[in-house]
């Protein structure tokens, strides 16, 4: 069997003497160890690969037990959109991602995301190459509570912000709304900041439903706020999405006297502690045209990055009068 030492120059395995003077070599703390040549190539390795690659994520969408560490890692805020079977959350989502594609927003543009692969599956659909004849969005699967990310710059505030947003499916909701049992099994809820209770617009529109369209958010709502489960909430949106569907009943009183009555609603729920808005949004271009998609999206996006107390970690500092992903440096409060 070779002898082996632990430093890197010494002879004892070729011709007995050590290096450090030992007689016997035996008496050597270096003696028999794991030789540092192999020791040092594999951290020169590592180091190498350390300097030369960077951390990269597959692009899935990230689970629960993902988000808690990269919640408090990088302060993302996460918004929990709500809403009944169909009525458009995952949607939003991706058309907040597939807006960004089109890099035509003054206001705030992509910086990154952890989950390109899952909002690429989720706008597939949508796009002619998937062969559809209408654009569309699969349904969520009601197994798993999934998670997508997104770091946006916003040049009107200046700041960076990264977000996380749920994509779970509609019957979780509806369960939710139904036990404190069930409500307690949505295990993001107490780390979200931002609830977004989803209006499906198309049931606003059809008289059998305009009443009901609002009813399943307000269970859960109601739920979930009884549980104390939305203690780290700091404000609401209530979103009308299929604006395009809609937007040829805007004048009937079921439209005008909603968002009234949908704030008053939550209002008697939650109080006047937080912040409560009212949106409607488009994901989709209207058949005629009239309404394009991403309708009142942009308008949303920036309330989500308008800075809160305490909140601005980082301050995004553009270097030319473009706004593309790569031309802002970053500065952390406290970095020089
Ligand atoms: N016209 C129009 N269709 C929309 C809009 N938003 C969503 N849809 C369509 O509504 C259907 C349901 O949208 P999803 O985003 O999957 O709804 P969801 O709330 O995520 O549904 P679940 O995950 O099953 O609970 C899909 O066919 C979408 O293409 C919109 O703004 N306009
Ligand atoms: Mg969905």
């Amino acid at each position: 069997m070779s002898v082996t030492c632990a430093l890197e120059k010494c002879p004892v395995a070729k011709d007995g003497r050590c290096l450090e003077g030992f007689n016997p070599a035996t008496g050597c703390p270096h003696y028999g160890k794991p030789t540092s040549d192999a020791v040092g190539e594999d951290s020169a390795a590592n180091e190498a690969m350390r300097v030369n690659y960077t951390d990269t994520h597959a692009g899935q969408a990230l689970g629960f037990d993902d988000i808690g560490v990269f919640v408090s890692n990088t302060l993302a805020r996460l918004i929990t959109v709500a809403g009944p079977y169909r009525a458009g959350k995952t949607t939003l989502v991706a058309a907040v991602y597939e807006d960004l594609l089109v890099g035509v927003q003054d206001d705030y543009g992509f910086c990154w995301s952890n989950t390109i692969q899952a909002f690429e599956q989720r706008c597939h659909l949508a796009r002619a190459v998937s062969g559809a004849n209408t654009p569309n969005t699969g349904r969520t699967s009601g197994s798993k509570d999934e998670f997508l990310h997104l770091k946006l710059v916003s040049h009107k505030y200046g700041v960076t912000r990264d977000f996380i947003f749920s994509d779970v499916s509609g019957e979780r909701f509806e369960k939710a709304g139904q036990s404190s049992e069930l409500a307690r099994t949505l295990q993001f809820l107490p780390t979200t900041s931002r609830l977004v209770l989803v209006v499906d617009g198309a049931e606003l529109a059809k008289p059998e439903s305009k009443f009901a369209a609002f009813r399943e958010q307000q269970h859960f709502l109601g739920m979930a706020h009884g549980t104390d489960l939305l203690a780290n909430l700091e404000a609401i949106d209530i979103v009308v999405t299929k604006w395009d569907q809609l937007f040829s009943e805007a004048e009937t009183p079921a439209v005008t006297e909603f968002p009234d009555r949908a704030l008053s609603q939550v209002r008697d729920i939650v109080g006047d502690r937080l912040r409560l808005r009212y949106w409607s949004v488009a994901s989709r271009t209207s058949s005629d045209g009239t309404i394009k998609r991403g309708h009142g999206l942009r308008e949303l996006v920036n309330d989500w990055l308008m800075p809160t107390s305490g909140q601005d970690l980082s301050v995004a500092e553009l270097t030319s009068a473009s706004h593309g992903p790569n031309r802002f440096v970053r500065h952390v409060l406290g970095d020089t």
